[in-house]
């Protein structure tokens, strides 16, 4: 568990350029920890990927190594989808976990899909 405020970074991670300003993203919500911006291929009315500032590879890492960042990317979820209107009507949050699951960025993030209604099981 790191408790530390250092933030760590990976020069070569998209996410870490969206959350250093160097790639451009239409943000939605920002505190300390997290980044909530809208998804470059949505996939719902609501398409929002919600990230820690922190470098971390995926959800399991978030859990172990930065619990506190895993908390506030879940508040940011529960304030993205209040603002978005969709926290009533329902929404779906996602963590692709690895290849396999379709991760294709590897900087921990949570997907909030909503204003459509879903269907189960997922593909
Ligand atoms: P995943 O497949 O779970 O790793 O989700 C990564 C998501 O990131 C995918 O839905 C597309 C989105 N994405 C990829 N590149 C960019 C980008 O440059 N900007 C934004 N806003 N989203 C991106």
């Amino acid at each position: 568990m790191d408790n530390s405020t250092t933030r760590r970074t990976d020069p070569d991670c998209l996410f870490c350029k969206i959350v250093a300003g160097d790639i451009p993203a239409t943000v939605v919500h920002e505190d300390e920890a997290t980044l909530a911006f809208r998804d470059l291929d949505p996939q719902a009315p609501t398409h929002v990927l919600v990230i820690p500032r922190h470098h971390v590879a995926d959800v399991g890492g978030l859990a172990t190594e930065r619990p506190q960042d895993a908390v506030a990317v879940l508040d940011t979820v529960r304030a993205v989808a209040e603002q978005e209107g969709v926290a009533t009507s329902g929404y779906r949050t996602v963590f692709n976990t690895g290849a396999g699951a379709q991760q294709s960025v590897f900087h921990a993030h949570v997907h909030v899909l909503g204003g459509r209604s879903m269907t189960w099981p997922p593909g």
